[in-house]
């Protein structure tokens, strides 16, 4: 069982990330039973869901001309634009029905303002706007992360960096997570986290 100043973050495991959604992820839906799983050895479990409004600022029918996995510059950055996914309240943003950590403390949603992206449980897109999670581990005293889910390569990475800038000892779990790889995001993902020392492990080397 791990510590009581450890949290995994279970990123973004909902309908629009599997198979057959908005924004599938390959093979998304494999990671499930490992989550669970995974789950069962903390105390303490967030669960992160992707909650925009419609007509977010991250879809491509936001922009005239604009395909989805197209990048374009926005105020705070490059943004990739996706397709019309996790529209709140819709099916496609609830959680996998297959997802069973009935002990998870807090549910974040984020990626709720019109015109801000948000990959990051911490931080907004624009890397300044906080969610309030690190006022929250903080205040429950818990100093090492562990992240899985969807997607390796955005909300995974972007949750891992923030955590360790913040701090965190963080660690991502590879074989809990995939990827939607776009643009050769997934090696520039792994390169940062490579960098930053976020520890990229397999499950099996865990010993929780
Ligand atoms: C995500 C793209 C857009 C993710 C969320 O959960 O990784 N990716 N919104
Ligand atoms: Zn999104």
């Amino acid at each position: 069982m791990a510590e009581s100043n450890s949290v995994l973050i279970v990123t973004d495991i909902q309908n629009d990330f599997l198979p057959g959604g908005a924004l599938a992820v390959s093979d998304g839906d494999a990671i499930i039973p490992l989550v669970n799983e995974l789950a069962r050895s903390f105390q303490n479990v967030v669960i992160t869901q992707d909650w925009h409004p419609a007509g977010h600022i991250s879809f491509a029918s936001s922009h005239a001309g604009r395909n989805p996995f197209e990048t374009i510059g926005l105020r705070y950055g490059p943004q990739v634009l996706w397709p019309d996914h996790c529209i709140q309240g819709s099916a496609g943003a609830a959680l996998a029905s297959g997802l069973d950590i009935p002990h998870a403390q807090m549910i974040l949603r984020k990626g709720y303002h019109a015109h801000t992206d948000s990959y990051s449980a911490f931080f907004e897109a624009d890397r300044k706007t906080p969610t309030g999670l690190t006022g929250y581990l903080f205040e429950r005293s818990i100093d090492r992360v562990f992240v899985v889910g969807l997607a390796t390569d955005f909300c995974v990475s972007w949750t891992a960096q923030d955590a360790r800038a913040h701090g965190f000892e963080t660690t991502m779990i590879e074989d809990a997570c995939r990827a939607i790889d776009t643009e050769g995001s997934l090696a520039a993902a792994n390169a940062i986290m490579d960098r930053i020392g976020v520890r990229r492990v397999h499950s099996t080397t865990l010993s929780l």
